[in-house]
């Protein structure tokens, strides 16, 4: 938001009647005009702004915007202090996350935007990342993990989440191996898992969710209609996202502290009862191509453990399941 809007936004919220376009041109410094085109782009944003002639403009409703005091508001309140970075427009918060990490960000510093201009899954595919509808965000996280084992950091926060949007909100979440929290076959939260290695070991790892929140069906592009979901679309409900973002953020680093001292056994069994595809037929494409068999379970790597139709045990680490039997 621009400072003018911003300006704006807050003379309003802080009076309680009208305040005339004159009034609030003085108060920022800025012609009539000026307050004028800001009062248009704000509406266009989703506020509610009243307008009596000759008394001037009231606030009648802000939208959910990813507001950094309002963030971090909801952050002081519902857990350890943390670095909060929050951003109108990014790139990707995976890269900004990165770009932090270089310069020392901590353990734990998050990296939020209402937008994301470039958000990317895995293999350079593009996130849908709008404006006013979603939560994306990035976790920045210094582990000492054996490299093999940072795979297992996805499932893991998913876990987190899906257990989250199951306890709050009543979603039927399950955990999609590798990445993925899925309401049936919809996906509503995707995980982006990238990581530094030195010496065979993770140090640095940024993790990206991209949670759909606001959106209704038409506001998701056509080709995604079938295959994505939000929490609006499964409670009808408007969740105000600051709040959410705390408590994702609660129940993601619940599930990755017992994930660092006791790895990854004790979390398994409660992964295996959200993943519908356990005991299914299921054909994963990986980097080397297709495998197709029963899925028996996950490893302590994160590993898809299958079963072939000729008997072979089969360990994938990463691919995209497309078919489940
Ligand atoms: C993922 O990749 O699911 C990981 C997505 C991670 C996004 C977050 S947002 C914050 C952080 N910053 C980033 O730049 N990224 C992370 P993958 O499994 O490769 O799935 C990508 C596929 O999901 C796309 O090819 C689409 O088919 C689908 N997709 C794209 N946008 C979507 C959305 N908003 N909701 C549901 N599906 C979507």
């Amino acid at each position: 938001m621009k400072d003018l809007d911003t300006e704006i936004i807050l003379r309003l919220k802080s009076s309680p009647g009208y305040v005339t376009r004159d009034e609030l041109g003085k108060a920022c410094g800025v012609g009539s005009c000026d307050v004028l085109q800001a009062v248009e782009t704000l509406r266009s944003r989703g506020y509610r702004i009243d307008e009596i002639p000759g008394e001037g403009y009231r606030l009648v409703a802000a939208p959910d915007l990813i507001d950094a005091c309002e963030i971090k508001t909801a952050l002081a309140d519902s857990g350890p202090t943390r670095e909060v970075h929050v951003f109108t427009s990014v790139t990707s918060t995976n890269d900004v996350g990165a770009r932090l990490a270089k310069q020392g960000a901590d353990h734990g510093t998050v990296v939020v935007a209402e937008e994301q201009t470039e958000g990317r899954g895995r293999l350079g595919r593009r996130w849908e990342s709008p404006p006013g509808l979603g939560l994306w965000f990035s976790l920045v996280l210094r582990p000492d993990l054996d490299a093999r084992a940072s795979s297992a950091v996805s499932l893991v926060c998913a876990l987190g989440v899906a257990v989250a949007l199951r306890k709050r909100y009543g979603i039927k979440a399950d955990v999609k191996w590798p990445n993925d929290v899925v309401v049936g076959p919809r996906k509503i939260c995707g995980i982006l898992t990238e990581a530094d290695f030195t010496d065979g070991r993770a140090s640095l790892i940024i993790l990206g969710f991209g949670l759909n929140v606001l959106h209704v069906l038409n506001d998701f592009p056509p080709e995604l209609r079938g295959k994505a979901t939000s929490i609006r679309l499964e409670t009808n409900r408007r969740v105000g996202r600051a709040k959410l973002l705390a408590e994702i953020l609660g129940a993601v680093e619940e599930k990755y502290a017992i994930f660092s001292s006791e790895g990854f056994v004790n979390l398994r069994r409660e992964l295996l009862a959200l993943s519908p595809l356990i005991g299914k037929v299921t054909r994963v494409v990986t980097g080397g191509g297709e495998v197709e068999g029963t899925a028996l379970g996950i490893d302590d790597t994160g590993a898809l453990v299958l079963r072939t139709e000729s008997g072979q045990l089969r360990s994938v680490i990463a691919g995209d399941i497309v078919r489940v039997g």
